[in-house]
């Protein structure tokens, strides 16, 4: 019966919260408003998703790309089959400790219906499989072209769009029907993506992980590589940059009607929420992004994306200050604040919106 709900390792699920406003930069709060019955499986989908995405980041730990492979391969069926695993000393900081401490995360996982379960094993195991393919290209110069970007944003996100309508359906607070609806689960994915990999130009680059594909960025580096718009040696040089990037966010602007066509979808305030504010800020983002070359020297920040104002007083060409820090990007990131996040996305009223 729905109503006999499984219970949680309370000190486990405790974990569980902490570790996600720590390790999440934008979707603590919109997860932790979801109702409860499909609160703790998004959570939880999140931390594993999280847990696999820093092995697939760590540049360091394995002592070889196949080491990395078998190690991505095997997640599914070690981290989320034996209630023991852990990795030591991959990752940093909190997402380290999440790899650390993930028998707390097994336990919680562990008392999920078996449905979630198998969607979160089924999900996790075909991103893993994804990134593997990707971890033997070199990716110093970005993807070959824009399937081969395309490809790469369905597995590290479309994916978990798919992932997250059959949890939605399940819960019975969405149609069952939106399970199936894979093309436009995937294009809300794949926004989110491709505007990640448009902001992060600068920090992927010098990790030597760039995902711009290069059938875009040849056309306006003048023979030169993907480094050539970090350090602009001419005025011309200069605007070519600002082209390539107008062209990215353009090749991302064509996802938002399938994204609006999903949200619109959606009957369950909570969950409209939980998918229509990332999609917000993600726009908010672009906008800033546009024509702004603040993106090849650090990181455009979003933090005030969702105000109304942001759009008013900047103009979308050339006119953006102080929205990036010259400090390196990946420090540069800021932590997000602790405590009560989903109290600032209450809705005024009690009546539950229409979605759309
Ligand atoms: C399960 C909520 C709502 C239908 C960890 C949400 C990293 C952009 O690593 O943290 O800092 O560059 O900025 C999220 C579709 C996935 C796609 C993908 C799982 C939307 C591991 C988000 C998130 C589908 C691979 C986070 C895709 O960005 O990245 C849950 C519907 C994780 C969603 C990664 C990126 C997510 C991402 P980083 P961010
Ligand atoms: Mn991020
Ligand atoms: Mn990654
Ligand atoms: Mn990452
Ligand atoms: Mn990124
Ligand atoms: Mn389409």
């Amino acid at each position: 019966s729905p109503l006999i709900r499984e219970t949680f390792n309370p000190l486990d699920l405790k974990f569980c919260d902490d570790i996600l406003c720590k390790v999440s930069r934008s979707f603590a709060a919109v997860i932790r408003q979801l109702p409860s019955q499909l609160l703790v499986d998004v959570l939880i989908f999140y931390l594993v998703l999280r847990a696999l995405d820093t092995i697939e980041d760590d540049m360091t730990y394995f002592p070889s790309n196949e080491e990395k492979v078998k190690s991505l391969l095997a997640f599914h069926k070690t981290a989320l089959v034996d209630p023991t695993w852990t990795m030591m000393g991959c990752g940093e900081g909190d997402e380290r400790r999440l790899l650390e401490e993930f028998p707390k995360c097994h336990s919680v996982y562990a008392a999920l219906p078996e449905g979630s379960r198998r969607v979160i094993s089924d999900i996790t195991l075909r991103m893993a499989t994804g990134m593997a393919e990707f971890v033997d290209k070199d990716l110093g110069q970005g993807t070959v072209d824009v399937a081969q970007y395309n490809r790469y944003c369905h597995f590290v996100a479309g994916l978990v769009g798919e992932g997250l309508s059959r949890l939605f359906a399940s819960s019975e607070l969405e149609r069952s029907a939106l399970a199936g609806e894979l093309h436009l689960s995937d294009q809300m994915g794949l926004f989110l993506q491709k505007t990640n990999i448009i902001r992060d130009y600068l920090e992927d680059y010098v990790d030597g992980r760039a995902f711009w594909p290069q059938s875009i960025w040849k056309k306006y580096s003048a023979g030169g590589d993907l480094g050539y718009f970090a350090n602009p040696a001419t005025e011309e040089a200069k605007k070519a940059g600002l082209c390539c990037l107008n062209d990215l966010v353009t090749d991302a602007l064509e996802l938002a009607p399938d994204c609006l066509a999903y949200l619109s979808k959606l009957r369950c305030a909570e969950v409209f929420r939980f998918c229509a504010i990332p999609q917000v800020m993600a726009i908010a983002t672009l906008d800033r992004c546009y024509h702004n070359a603040d993106v090849f020297t650090g990181v455009v920040k979003y933090g005030r994306a969702c105000r109304a104002s942001s759009s008013t007083t900047q103009s979308t060409c050339g006119g953006c200050t102080g929205s990036s820090t010259g400090s390196p990007p990946a420090s540069s990131r800021g932590r997000r604040r602790r405590g009560g996040p989903a109290s600032t996305i209450r809705p005024t009223t009690g009546q539950p919106e229409r979605a759309a």
